[in-house]
């Protein structure tokens, strides 16, 4: 049974492809279901023995239901990440990001597959967690298509578990960054564009100010996470905040950038974008309490990975 495959939808994007290298280094099997739509195969160990990609798309039923077959546990990431994407085409984001995650529940139900890790997100709560650490149950307040369909996939998920007895292990990210995010789009994860824009010498905008805040987490630490999940006895039931509950300012964040290439680029600042958050930040006492997070890796040297240094 240990040589059956852990599965990862939207294995070939940013933080499926850290979680397969983590899994292959600890000597998993891992079965890859991606559409490439964001995802890129160079992400992958594609020579590897134990990696198998599939290119498909979770919308897919019948694509789901293969990719699952003799896997042993799912990580359900697959999504159209871009909240500004979910806002232009509700109707198509929607069918990887919630259709998605139902073919993945009913595939798990009709084989018996119980464990899935999920990737929801800080976007559940809105602009609930205003300058506080935000707990898991505070009032959800989902104010675009990408958070409505977050927010019903976790109740979902949670349908399943009491009515077919998956284990859902559902985690709410907060601010994500590491090496291979895809900096090549304006809504982009801002460290990602920072440092791209830092290492080319391109100017870099600051929307507003610079003084709001965010929970930034190294990808290299959200894999482990995700591994202990993966494999555990047990999970938590109910969501599980992913953040260091630490707020970082942007000019905190570019300073840091500054101590770790030794420069920065001109900086402009331009007008707040309509409907950013102020400040954003975990609670993380669950996480803390259901799992072991080293927590090693401050923003300077999660940095200083990103930028080659
Ligand atoms: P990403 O875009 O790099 O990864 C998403 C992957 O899913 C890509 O490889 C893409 O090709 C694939 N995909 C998209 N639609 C698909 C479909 N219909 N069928 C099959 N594959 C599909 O983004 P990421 O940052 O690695 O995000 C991974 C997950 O984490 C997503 O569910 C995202 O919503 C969630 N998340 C990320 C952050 C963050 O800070 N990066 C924060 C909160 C939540
Ligand atoms: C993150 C997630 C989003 C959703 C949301 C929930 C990413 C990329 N986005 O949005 O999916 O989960 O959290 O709360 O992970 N900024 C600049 N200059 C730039 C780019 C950004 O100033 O070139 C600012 C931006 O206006 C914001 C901050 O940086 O104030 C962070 O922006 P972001 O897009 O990285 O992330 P966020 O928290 O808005």
């Amino acid at each position: 049974m240990t040589d059956a495959p852990i599965l990862i939808t939207g294995g070939a994007g940013f933080i499926g492809s850290h979680l397969a290298d983590r899994l292959l280094a600890a000597g998993c099997h891992v079965r890859v279901l991606d559409n490439l739509s964001t995802g890129k195969p160079d992400n992958l160990q594609l020579t590897h023995p134990r990696l198998h990609l599939l290119e498909g798309d979770v919308a897919d039923a019948t694509c789901v239901r293969q990719a699952l077959q003799g896997c042993r546990a799912v990580a359900h990431l697959a999504a159209v990440a871009s909240v500004q994407a979910s806002v232009e085409a509700p109707v198509a984001t929607h069918q990887s990001n919630f259709i998605g995650t139902l073919n993945v529940c009913e595939a798990m139900r009709e084989q018996g597959v119980r464990r899935v890790v999920f990737a929801s997100s800080a976007a559940v709560y809105g602009q609930n967690g205003e300058g506080q650490a935000i707990a898991e149950d505070t009032p959800k307040a989902p104010l675009t298509p990408y958070a409505v369909d977050k927010l019903a996939s976790e109740h979902y998920l949670d349908f399943y578990a009491r009515q077919h007895a998956l284990e859902p292990a559902i985690f709410r990210f907060f601010n994500i960054y590491g090496p291979r995010q895809d900096p090549s789009s304006p809504y982009s994860g801002v460290i990602s564009i920072f440092a791209e824009r830092a290492l080319s010498g391109r100017p870099i905008t600051v929307y507003g100010d610079g003084e709001q805040t965010r929970d930034f987490f190294y990808v290299g630490e959200l894999v482990e996470l995700l591994v202990q999940a993966l494999l555990a006895e047990q999970v938590p039931s109910g969501a599980v905040n992913v953040g260091r509950n630490q707020a970082v300012s942007l000019l905190q964040l570019l300073r840091a950038i500054e101590q770790v290439l030794g420069r920065l680029p001109a900086i402009t600042h331009v007008a707040p974008r309509s409907g950013d958050i102020r400040h954003s930040r975990a609670d993380n006492r669950r996480l803390l309490a259901h799992y072991s997070v080293p927590l090693e890796t401050p923003l300077v040297d999660g940095l200083a990975c990103l930028l080659g240094r």
